[in-house]
């Protein structure tokens, strides 16, 4: 296999980093070395800060309509690309290709297409008195960070930079080391694009080093970040010393509320699928599933039953559920957890362990799904993000205590509750310790709507308005013209 040599994306420029030191990227599916990654330095940082703040005057100046157009060429070119970009990043990812190519790209161009329309359409208030008026500029920051993680790489990379720069900020955006090969692509579309050299610049590298250099950049304004809350709360204590904004995402634990009078099939087929899909590794993913009593045995059954149905394969194969999770070190984070929860009493009903493909994915870093039960809340298993596709089911008794239950953990980003009882729906909802909450359904996404969590799952909200305020400062300016 040929090794692909990623450059970084400065002042419009595809450079090598200061440092010419490189770091290698695996293909999770096969193990092989497909792509070497720069390691950026804070020479590469600063070269990119002094670019976005050269870009900044002339961008933030452009009216609205021209940075939209933009974009909208950029969400073309990445439409024209769809198929050689869901390969690279089911190539770099191990994600089914069928998935990288039904989700992650289109979204990509979505993101871009919704903001481009939204920055259009955003307002600021004005006060007014008899004897004077009060209006509010919303000014953009000036360069601000984009930090993003391994597993939607393209998706939530354009999910930053799009509203950033449909406000008139200028980006640097630093996409996760294990998973860098789109961002690339994707600088190569900016300049096909003719996005104005500077106003996007792409720096690689590992986290504690380029990501690091990118958070004390005295000169960036803000930084959103989507990853593990280690890493959000280290970033926060950095950003902190230059005062700067920041925008958190970060893990969760999500309750999956399945209650007798739900509609029984569509309740079961989606939280498998809301365990299990991108290998367990999103977010949003279901882990802790809470059963009412009466239907717990049936549902425990059937979920398992489904769940060995799952074809764990090749991502390239338009039959595969699964695919490769992120890397062996996680394969080995994921088989340390299935130990715990045999360590802990738990019964592990299907999976549990790491799975050995044949001819081209024979290296590659597969796990079989996992339905765990007998196991209380309050267990490691059941407080920790595992993140990949490892699940628990515990049966709750009433609604007071499933809601104990699902709200006892650190983490509060989303949960996804089934019932026919629309009046308990909302009761529920409006109970639980969730920034996400759906009502029989799951990952129904709506870009108008604010995302983010509660806890430890993160702090400030994505999406819609919320994006277009978190990249602007409101200033207020009061014209008085009475006696
Ligand atoms: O994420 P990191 P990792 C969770 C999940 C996973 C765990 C660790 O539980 O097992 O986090 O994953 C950059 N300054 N999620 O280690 O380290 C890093 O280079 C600046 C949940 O891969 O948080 C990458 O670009 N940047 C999550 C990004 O942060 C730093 C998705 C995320 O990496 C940095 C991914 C630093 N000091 C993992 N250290 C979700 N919320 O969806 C790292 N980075």
């Amino acid at each position: 296999m040929s090794v692909v040599r990623l450059t970084n994306y400065i002042a419009g420029i595809a450079q090598a980093p200061a440092s010419l030191e490189y770091l290698n990227v695996i293909q999770p599916a096969t193990g092989e070395v497909h792509a070497e990654v720069p390691v950026s330095s804070s020479q590469d940082v600063e070269a990119a800060v002094q670019s976005g703040r050269e870009a900044f005057p002339g961008w933030s100046r452009l009216p609205a309509a021209e940075r939209a157009g933009y974009l909208l060429r950029l969400a073309d070119l990445i439409e024209r690309d769809v198929d050689s970009l869901a390969r690279a990043e089911s190539d770099d990812t191990g994600k089914p290709l069928s998935l990288a190519r039904s989700l992650d790209i289109p979204r990509a161009s979505a993101n871009l297409r919704y903001f481009a329309a939204a920055a259009q359409a955003f307002h600021s208030e004005s006060h007014p008195t008899p004897s004077a008026i009060q209006y509010t500029l919303r000014k953009p920051l000036g360069v601000v960070a984009s930090i993003s993680p391994w597993n939607l790489p393209l998706y939530l990379l354009t999910w930053k930079f799009a509203p950033a720069l449909a406000v008139g900020n200028t980006v640097i955006a630093k996409p996760s080391e294990l998973t860098p090969v789109t961002a690339t692509r994707l600088s190569a579309l900016c300049q096909e694009a003719k996005l104005p050299p500077g106003v996007l610049n792409i720096v690689h590298g590992p986290g504690a080093v380029s990501g690091q250099a990118l958070v004390d950049h005295p000169a960036v304004a803000a930084i959103s970040f989507t990853g593990g809350t280690v890493t959000g709360k280290a970033i926060a204590v950095s950003a902190a010393s230059t005062l700067k904004k920041f925008s958190l995402e970060l893990g969760g634990k999500n309750p999956t509320l399945i209650f007798a009078d739900c509609d029984y099939e569509v309740a079961l087929t989606t939280s498998v699928r809301a365990a299990f899909a991108n290998q367990g590794e999103i977010c949003l993913c279901g882990s802790r599933i809470y059963v009412e009593q009466s239907i717990y045995e049936r549902f425990l059954q059937d979920f398992v039953e489904r769940t060995s149905r799952l074809i764990v394969g090749d991502p390239l194969d338009p039959e595969t559920d699964l695919g490769a999770v992120i890397s062996e070190p996680h394969l080995q984070k994921l088989e340390r957890f299935a130990q715990v929860a045999r360590d802990e009493g738990g019964t592990i009903h299907c999976g549990g362990r790491r799975l050995a493909l044949s001819g081209r994915c024979a290296k590659g870093s597969f796990f079989a799904p996992t339905v765990v039960s007998g196991l209380g809340t309050t267990c490691h298993f059941n407080q920790a993000e595992i993140f990949g596709p490892l699940v628990s089911i515990l049966p709750f008794a009433s609604d007071a205590d499933v809601v104990e239950q699902a709200n006892g953990t650190p983490y509060g980003l989303s949960a996804s509750l089934w019932t026919r009882n629309l009046a308990r729906g909302h009761r529920i909802a409006d109970a639980l310790e969730a920034g996400v909450v759906w009502v029989n359904c799951w990952m129904v996404r709506d870009l108008r709507t604010p995302f983010g969590g509660m806890k430890q799952s993160g702090m400030g909200r994505e999406g819609g308005q919320e994006s277009l305020r978190f990249f602007t400062e409101p200033k207020n300016v009061c014209v008085h013209f009475g006696e």
